[in-house]
């Protein structure tokens, strides 16, 4: 919890963060926050990730100091682990013989650290960050204040999804007060992107079909379009969520081929149905409107387990609506 947490800071003096592979907006500004929070306590701190920094985080404060290594090659008092669900989302080897703190706000998350701070209230881990600095006594610099920014407009999409708070409305303005530009914020992380993500996502999106009802939409993200396309994996972040703009489309999974015959899938829900519940079912995790997994198999078996299954939740979801209507005129 996050006395802990804070009791450890004031106690020891050598830190490292890291975060999950293919790190993304939440886990390089909330690690970068943690990492300009622990400076500013003059505390001796490295982030370190399996993977490189992806382009749209390149300016964040801090970007060009995270080290990139396969393993924990040095010693630290602890180990701050941002918004993993397990240990081995770092991909870092040794990882699990450091001293490790676990950070996160996702529901789902194994309680795999020596102190685990967890809060599934928070929109994205750099809420927990900004609160680490009210907690910890330290000033939000500006440093600070746009790591944990760009965490949140990554997290909540721009203040859309329903982890949007008034404490993340609260944290914002309290980071803007601080000199914290949101059109630069968002230019830089929403408007940064390479051209290989234009003819990804050409490719990407030709593939979404819908099943039966409409409800839900299923995307294809295979090797051979990234080949062609000539993108990275970090190109296609986002793409998921464009089914969703639809009206009816309440579930979407997309499937992005790790190897073949392996799909890393992206699940994502409107309003109650809940794509955690889904993801749990292969291992995955993550929050009711967003969460992952990975599937195995043919890409026609791979596809209709996930589609059974979303329309199992969204089918839930609207049971579970009807149930609410009913209560609330009974109650009348
Ligand atoms: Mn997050």
């Amino acid at each position: 919890m996050l006395s802990q947490v804070v009791e450890l800071i004031e106690a020891k003096g050598k830190f490292a963060i890291t975060s999950h592979r293919r790190p993304d907006g939440d886990s390089l500004g909330s690690s970068l926050g943690l990492y300009w929070l622990l400076r500013a306590l003059d505390k001796d701190v490295e982030v370190i990730m399996r993977d490189p920094v992806p382009h749209a985080y390149q300016q964040l404060p801090g970007a060009a100091n995270v080290r990139v290594t396969p393993a924990v090659d040095d010693s630290y008092h602890a180990v701050f682990v941002i918004e993993c669900s397990d240990v081995t989302r770092p991909g870092l080897d040794d990882l699990e013989k450091q001293f490790v703190v676990n950070i996160d706000h996702h529901a789902t998350t194994a309680l795999f650290g020596k102190i685990n701070w967890l809060d599934s209230t928070a929109s994205a881990v750099g809420e927990m960050i900004y609160n680490l600095c009210k907690a910890t006594g330290v000033r939000v610099t500006k440093e600070i204040a746009e790591c944990v920014y760009t965490a949140l407009i990554t997290d909540t999409g721009s203040f859309h999804f329903s982890n949007t708070t008034e404490r993340t409305f609260k944290v914002a303005s309290e980071l803007l007060r601080t000199g914290v530009k949101p059109a630069k914020a968002a230019e830089a992380v929403f408007a940064s992107y390479p051209w290989s993500r234009i003819q990804l996502m050409g490719a990407v999106l030709s593939t979404a079909r819908r099943d039966s009802t409409g409800r839900v939409a299923l995307l294809r993200h295979s090797l051979e379009m990234q080949h062609t396309a000539h993108s990275s994996d970090e190109d296609a972040d986002g793409f998921v969520n464009y089914p969703l703009t639809v009206g009816e489309v309440e579930a979407v999974a997309m499937l992005r081929e790790s190897e073949p015959g392996v799909y890393r899938a992206s699940l994502r829900s409107k309003g109650e149905v809940n794509v955690a519940k889904v993801a749990e079912k292969f291992g995955g995790g993550g929050h009711r409107n967003a969460a992952g997994c990975t599937l195995r198999g043919t890409w026609e078996e791979a596809e209709e387990r996930i589609i059974a299954l979303l329309q199992d939740a969204v089918e839930r979801a609207n049971g579970l609506a009807d149930i609410t209507e009913d209560a609330l005129v009974s109650s009348d």
